[in-house]
């Protein structure tokens, strides 16, 4: 860990900084189980026959944590070699007697390679923390300690936790030179100057965290593979990956890599990357085996292919399955997976060209696809048609796909929501999509139940999102921008807690217990997607940010460019027609009744009238105000309450620390500063093509 010094104040702990329990009676009340555990089969331990089971690196990694959390918490610990009465007991169900008294409660099939128990005894007063696997028990000792970091009650505690979603997955946009694609925290935890950094405490620190919120898989390099990260997969670097899979192992998390779709050019010795060449399926059965002899837990391959100009298989008039499952067969053997990602569009579109949409790109090249991938690949799908906007419908290709394994991608890293210099908590935009119905089964066919797998009866499926770290102190370079990590993975175990429940127990974890403050943080941050939203781009229109680094307002910025996101404003009107009957057709890529009502002027919901249709401005909305109302009263109230976000946090300068106190305040000075640079021009822009004034006559440019 860290030097403690560089810490005090950093927020570099986030929610695992484990403080003394201050209320005395709740921490004595706490002790009577928490003051001695064991870890049956952790640091070499025996059952309480004496036969040791050898100590396995995730049993290890359990007793740390429970021993630092209830030392720190509790005052001090005993940590036993055998179980006892009166103490917390953690192991797997077969490991030991101990957990026989559990047999009959819970059903160890049931909770399959991940999920866990924790129960309270009232008879010998131990609380349990078992599961059928190492990783489960992993996860129910976070989860206990969760508990006493919330002032849960201990006593008769019947808890069966079993996640959602099998994979769980965060990915990397880090580049070796140290940069971060879409990085807002500073630098890469990973590489710097085109190697590995020697130093991997920090990466230990982060596995730590990603663990305590049960996350179980990782990329750690950018789809983007250029020259040196093609490397990783070579004799070069591979002892690295490996020390680094090592640790993550050691925590439970599977180590991925993205690689370059043309590696046989660019690093074989080969001039193609056709994937019917056998000479290609061969080199990358190959690398495939050298891969399994460093890391023989490889979780598998990232790939972004024919997009952004990256590399592919349309390039030799092949498809997306051909490329996929060259790769996939190649991984087979060893149990490695192929997440192939389904972001492919035409990045050079005319802006002229009003037919061609962008918004159709992933259904149309993947959808004659469904049912040709192999058992062993995942198309991993962005939440929206386009890229992470702040307001996007949800992609068409959940519920559309039924016969390939598939992913949900969500962007951690707030590229287009404030850059982590805005507070924009993200949980409730993530709940929209996870609870949205797409109808394809009859009703109730949501993304969460459709990503998981279960839906369609899929053997692989699960979450995976962009990473919002980097090597600020902070991780996330604003404190409560943590929250949307944290949230990210709570949410991918199970996708039916609330936005609220999440940021309460992010709020204590992080921060402490404290009413006031709890109180004030959950408004702040279950209202901060919304004022978000209301001071940028109106009506689901998106893309009204400054070109390439996508910071700010620029109602322009992508207006005349190649990337296929317009607005079409003019003196009259604004909104992309995307209806069947007028349009570019892409509302009729969804399930009934859903196509139906983005179709319909009359039923699409405000939210995404610009998205499906082009109105003119004084369009009537469902809300009763115009369209161009709607624009100026949303952003004069959204940047109002920006301010008001900063009016809020200072009322807490007494009960946060000043270091986070004063980082935070920063952030949302410029924040509330920055949403009136957007209200400002926004407002203007429309004002000046509409011509229409602001019914309550307030300042425009
Ligand atoms: C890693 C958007 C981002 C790119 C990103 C791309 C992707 O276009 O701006 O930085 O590339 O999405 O998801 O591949």
């Amino acid at each position: 860990m860290m030097n403690q010094v560089t810490l005090i104040d950093s927020g570099y702990d986030c929610w695992l900084g484990y403080k003394r329990i201050a209320d005395s009676a709740l921490r004595e009340s706490y002790a009577q189980y928490g003051s001695r555990f064991v870890v049956i089969g952790g640091e070499g331990d025996g059952d309480e026959n004496g036969e040791g089971l050898g100590a396995s690196s995730l049993l290890r990694t359990a007793g740390k944590e429970l021993e630092l959390a209830l030392s720190s918490m509790l005052g001090s610990v005993t940590r036993e070699r055998v179980s006892g009465a009166g103490m917390v007991v953690a192991g797997t169900f077969g490991s030991s007697s101990a957990f026989e008294s559990l047999a009959g409660a819970y059903e160890p099939a049931e909770l399959g390679e991940e999920g866990y128990v924790i129960h309270s005894s009232e008879e010998d007063g131990c609380i349990y923390l078992s599961a059928a696997s190492e990783r489960g028990v992993l996860y129910a000792v976070f989860h206990f300690i969760r508990l006493l970091q919330t002032d849960q009650q201990l006593e008769g505690l019947r808890i069966q936790e079993v996640p959602r979603n099998g994979l769980r997955m965060i990915n990397h946009w880090d580049n070796m030179d140290g940069s971060v694609e879409r990085g807002y925290a500073g630098n890469s935890i990973f590489y710097r100057d085109g190697r590995f950094i020697e130093d991997k405490s920090r990466i230990r620190d982060y596995a730590r965290l990603l663990a305590s919120a049960a996350i179980n898989a990782i990329s750690i390099n950018n789809v983007n593979v250029h020259r040196q990260e093609s490397k990783l997969i070579t004799d070069e670097f591979l002892p690295d990956v490996a020390e680094v899979a090592g640790i993550f192992r050691e925590y439970g998390v599977r180590l991925f890599l993205s690689v370059n779709y043309a590696s046989t050019i660019e690093i074989g010795c080969l001039d193609t990357a056709d994937p019917l060449d056998s000479g290609v399926a061969e080199w990358w059965k190959q690398a495939a085996a050298d891969i399994y002899r460093y890391i023989p837990d490889f979780g598998g391959f990232v790939v972004k292919a024919d997009s952004e100009f990256r590399p592919g298989p349309f390039t030799y008039g092949r498809n997306h399955a051909d490329g996929a499952n060259m790769l996939a067969d190649a991984l087979a053997p060893f149990g490695g997976e192929v997440i192939w990602r389904c972001f492919v569009y035409n990045c050079l579109q005319d802006w002229r060209d009003r037919k061609t949409d962008r918004a159709r790109a992933a259904y149309d090249h993947f959808m004659p696809l469904d049912g040709q991938f192999r058992d062993n690949v995942m198309l991993q799908i962005k939440n929206g048609p386009m890229d992470f906007q702040v307001r996007e419908p949800v992609s068409p290709l959940f519920g559309g796909l039924t016969k390939t394994n598939h992913l949900l991608e969500l962007q951690i890293a707030q590229e287009y929501t404030g850059q982590q210099r805005h507070l924009c908590y993200l949980v409730p935009q993530w709940k929209e999509v996870y609870d949205f119905d797409t109808y394809a089964s009859g009703a109730g066919s949501t993304v969460a139940e459709i990503a998981s797998g279960r839906l369609f009866g899929r053997a692989r499926g699960g979450i995976a999102a962009v990473s919002n770290i980097g090597d600020d102190l902070n991780w996330c370079g604003h404190v409560l921008a943590q929250a949307n990590w944290y949230g990210y993975a709570r949410l991918a175990w199970n996708p039916d807690l609330s936005a609220e429940q999440i940021a309460s127990e992010w709020i204590r974890m992080t921060f402490g217990r404290d009413e006031e403050l709890e109180r004030i943080v959950l408004d702040m941050l279950l209202g901060s997607y919304s004022i978000y939203e209301s001071y940028t781009a109106p009506l689901g229109v998106g893309w009204m940010v400054n070109p390439n680094h996508h910071y700010g307002p620029n109602v322009d910025g992508y207006e005349y460019s190649k990337w296929g996101t317009y607005h079409y404003a003019d003196r009259l009107g604004m909104g992309v027609d995307r209806t069947v009957r007028t349009g570019t057709g892409y509302a009729g890529q969804y399930h009934a009744p859903v196509a139906e009502r983005y179709e319909s002027l009359a039923d699409c919901p405000d939210e995404l009238l610009l998205f499906f249709h082009h109105v003119p401005y004084l369009h009537v909305l469902h809300s009763g105000k115009t369209v161009i109302q709607h624009i100026y009263d949303t952003h004069f109230s959204g940047a109002e309450q920006a301010a008001e976000l900063l009016a809020k946090w200072d009322t807490l300068a007494s009960r946060v620390d000043s270091g986070r106190f004063e980082h935070v305040r920063e952030r949302l000075a410029h924040q509330a500063e920055h949403a009136c640079e957007w209200r400002d021009m926004i407002n203007t822009y429309f004002y000046r093509k509409s011509g229409v004034a602001d019914e309550q006559g307030r300042t425009i440019y």
